[in-house]
């Protein structure tokens, strides 16, 4: 019976690490709330700025943070969206759009000046706010 005895340490042993992968992935998950990071949802490429905000059930992150005075566009995200979160309005701009349920919204928004610009759903339950500084 020695071979069976090998196998099941091992898989014993396969068990333990997984079990404890996973309890580490949890803990990670609880420690880092994802909508308390914002700055990973801008980024900067080829001097554009592009900030990136999802639309399901509300927006997220709700809060974030982009410099102003460079040439920025912000995307909106929808992915299996059927709530009022599609219909997008930001005043500022006077952009106000039904967005479709899975895709991609590219808005331009300039060179945007130093402050808050928001976004809602057209009722506005629902809101966002990009602080460019
Ligand atoms: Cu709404």
């Amino acid at each position: 019976m020695r071979i069976p005895t090998t196998l099941s340490i091992v898989l014993g042993t396969v068990l333990v690490v997984a079990a404890g992968v996973g309890s580490l992935v949890l803990l990670k998950n609880i420690l880092e709330p994802k909508e308390a990071v914002s700055e990973q949802n801008v980024e900067i490429r080829d001097g554009i700025q592009y900030v990136t905000i999802k639309a399901r059930g509300g927006y997220s992150p709700r809060q974030s943070r982009a410099q102003a005075n460079i040439p920025t566009r912000l995307i909106v995200k929808t992915n299996g969206t059927y709530d009022c979160s599609l219909a997008l309005v930001i005043r500022s701009i006077g952009y106000q759009k039904i967005l479709s349920q899975t895709g991609e919204e590219v808005i331009d928004l300039g060179n945007p000046s130093p402050g808050t610009l928001q976004g809602l759903c057209s009722m506005g339950m629902y809101s966002f706010a990009i602080a460019f500084e």
